[in-house]
């Protein structure tokens, strides 16, 4: 039904299709190394393999970290909200954001061959982190800086995109996409400032020799300013999908389209005053500041929560106007053998105990249980590396035939679903291992280890094999995914695929002042300097002899 539809619409037109698909192979490149990295972590952890002596754990840990966190995600979100933005506003993208497209994709590639090289020469085995006073190359930080500066230039290509949707569509509000795409990226450009001003005047300047100490609480809190949002800019194009793609996978509507606005507001925000969170257990903070950013942390899972229920009266609706009756009729009538609805409903699974993981995290007192410990890494397996990752293969499902003018078929369908189960079991195993782990005290960022034989971390043993098994099946999963992303691109049939953009059922009237933008990046302005400003002026002022560099590896 989809694919009839779709020789009637405009879908992507061929420039942007191409710009769209040089960001999502760069992604499932990296990600495709990255998985082979994890999955030999994994093995070492458990005790089951031992590398040879020209390489090492912290390497691989970094090469991991990297590429999935940082080049994965980047490459794939940026990808992804062009060609969206490019779908809802008329087919294609204009000249210029195009321009904007390719520059960022050629910084950000520079960068990140600067930074693969140098992980690769074991010359910035710093973790995807980058903690000083462990010292990378300088080359690895200017890496680091272009792809930065290089996923500026992504949004301003969605910006000029929407100055000019709005100048030819004077007093209408936004295409939803568009809306939540503009969203993802202000917060992307005001949250990667901080995270500059460290790399550039404090990192390189140090890792060059030219200073010879670095004030280490300074680099971190500019780290963590960047470090939280950095998460949510990850969750948001993940929403967005949940938001206006899912819903018209399911044959259904956008529930509200002014609770979805509401929510990516609140999402802006709330999500860059809360950097303390991952500080709760450093020194040279004092409590009051922390508790203002647990506060607004807690805050922050509202727009979560609201998203929950969005997702469930769409699932609801949408299958009880398919005939479900009763109080759970309507679960039944949810397309479960179409991977592009499959694979991120798994993701929402997943979301639920990782959400609830945050909150514990974010707990002051419960932090200090498993703050460092390998619980955190759990969580955020199944933060990003389930709900958000599942979502993303999701997305490519349907996202790379569109672009490559193709269809998924009945059997790329089915080895999609065969490869979300193969992830989805990989990572529970993984992670449910590594909460426990981490609840018994077992360390995070670290290599395989008996503690001289303690009897408790013997014990620990199983549990890090079971993690080593989880990441053997999430490498399976990896290279079935990549095999079928292949197919996609280069085999399957030609043909219509459409992409999937939901409305909402009738006309709603959206609150204007949800699009004043200066009220809003006023407000988020107001909110940092209010959880920032003063403990930066501390930690400027009150500034400890600082540290020399370490190279630890
Ligand atoms: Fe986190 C550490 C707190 C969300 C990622 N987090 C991390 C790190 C990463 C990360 C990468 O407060 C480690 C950084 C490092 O290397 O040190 N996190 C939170 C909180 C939330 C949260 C409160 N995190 C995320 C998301 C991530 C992510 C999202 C990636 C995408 N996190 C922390 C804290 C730390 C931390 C501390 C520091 C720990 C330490 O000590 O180092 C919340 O925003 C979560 C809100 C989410 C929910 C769930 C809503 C559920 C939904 C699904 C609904 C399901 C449906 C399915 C509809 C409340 C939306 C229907 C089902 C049917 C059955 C029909
Ligand atoms: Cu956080």
């Amino acid at each position: 039904m989809f694919n009839q539809k779709a020789t009637e619409q405009v879908q992507v037109d061929r420039s942007t299709a191409r710009l769209s698909l040089a960001y999502i192979w760069v992604a499932y490149a990296a990600f495709g190394l990255a998985a082979l990295a994890g999955m030999l972590q994994g093995m070492v952890r458990g005790g089951i393999v031992e590398l040879p002596s020209w390489t090492n754990y912290y390497q691989i840990l970094t090469a991991h970290g990297v590429l999935m966190a940082l080049i994965f995600t980047t490459y794939f979100i940026i990808g992804f909200l062009l060609s969206g933005v490019a779908k809802t506003t008329g087919g294609s993208l204009h000249l210029a954001a195009r321009g904007f497209g390719w520059t960022g994709w050629v910084l950000m590639t520079i960068g990140t061959a600067m930074a693969v090289v140098t992980i690769v020469m074991n010359d910035a085995s710093v973790l995807y982190t980058f903690y000083a006073p462990l010292k990378a190359s300088p080359l690895f930080y200017i890496g680091a800086a272009l792809l930065v500066v290089g996923s500026w230039f992504g949004g301003f290509a969605i910006f000029s995109s929407y100055r000019k949707w709005r100048q030819e569509n004077r007093g209408k509000m936004s295409p939803l996409f568009v809306f939540m795409s503009v969203t993802t990226f202000v917060l992307w450009m005001i949250a990667t400032l901080p995270v500059a001003v460290e790399v550039l005047f404090q990192l390189i300047p140090w890792s060059l020799g030219w200073t010879s100490s670095i004030n280490i609480m300074l680099s971190r809190t500019l780290f963590w300013f960047f470090g939280h949002p950095l998460v949510y800019f990850w969750l948001m194009p993940a929403y967005i999908a949940w938001y206006v793609c899912l819903p018209r996978v399911i044959g259904g509507h956008v529930f509200s389209d002014s609770l979805s606005r509401l929510a990516f507001i609140s999402l802006l925000l709330f999500s860059i005053p809360v950097g303390f969170h991952h500080q709760l257990m450093e020194p040279g903070i004092s409590p009051g500041w922390k508790m203002i950013h647990v506060i607004l942390t807690l805050i922050v899972v509202i727009p979560s929560l609201m998203t929950a229920f969005s997702m469930f009266a769409t699932f609801e609706t949408t299958g009880r106007k398919k005939g479900g009756t009763g109080l759970f009729g309507w679960f039944k009538k949810l397309p479960w053998s179409d991977v592009r609805f499959f694979a991120p409903f798994v993701g929402m699974l997943f979301f639920i105990p990782a959400g609830a993981g945050g909150i514990i995290n974010a707990s002051n007192q419960m932090n200090a249980v498993v703050h460092n410990t390998i619980w955190v890494t759990g969580h955020f397996h199944i933060t990003v590396g389930a709900a958000v990752a599942l979502t993303f293969f999701g997305v490519s499902f349907w996202l790379i035939p569109v672009l490559t003018g193709r269809t998924l078929t009945a059997t790329a369908n089915r080895m999609g679903m065969v490869q979300t189960v193969f992830w989805s079991v990989g990572m529970f195993l993984m992670s449910f291992a590594m909460h426990y782990l981490g609840l018994q005290g077992s360390p995070r960022r670290t290599s395989y280890t008996t503690y001289a034989d303690h009897p408790l971390a013997v014990e620990w043993l199983d549990y890090q094999r079971v993690m080593a098994f989880g990441g053997g099946l999430l490498f399976v999963a990896a290279i079935l995914l990549i095999l079928i992303l292949g197919y996609l691109t280069f085999f399957a049939p030609k043909g219509n695929t459409e992409y999937p953009i939901a409305e909402t059922e009738t006309k709603q009237h959206t609150p204007a002042i949800l699009e004043r933008w200066p009220v809003w990046i006023g407000v988020l302005v107001l909110l940092i300097v209010l959880a920032y400003g003063y403990p930066i002026a501390e930690q400027l002022t009150h500034n400890p002899p600082g540290s020399p560099p370490f190279r630890t590896w």
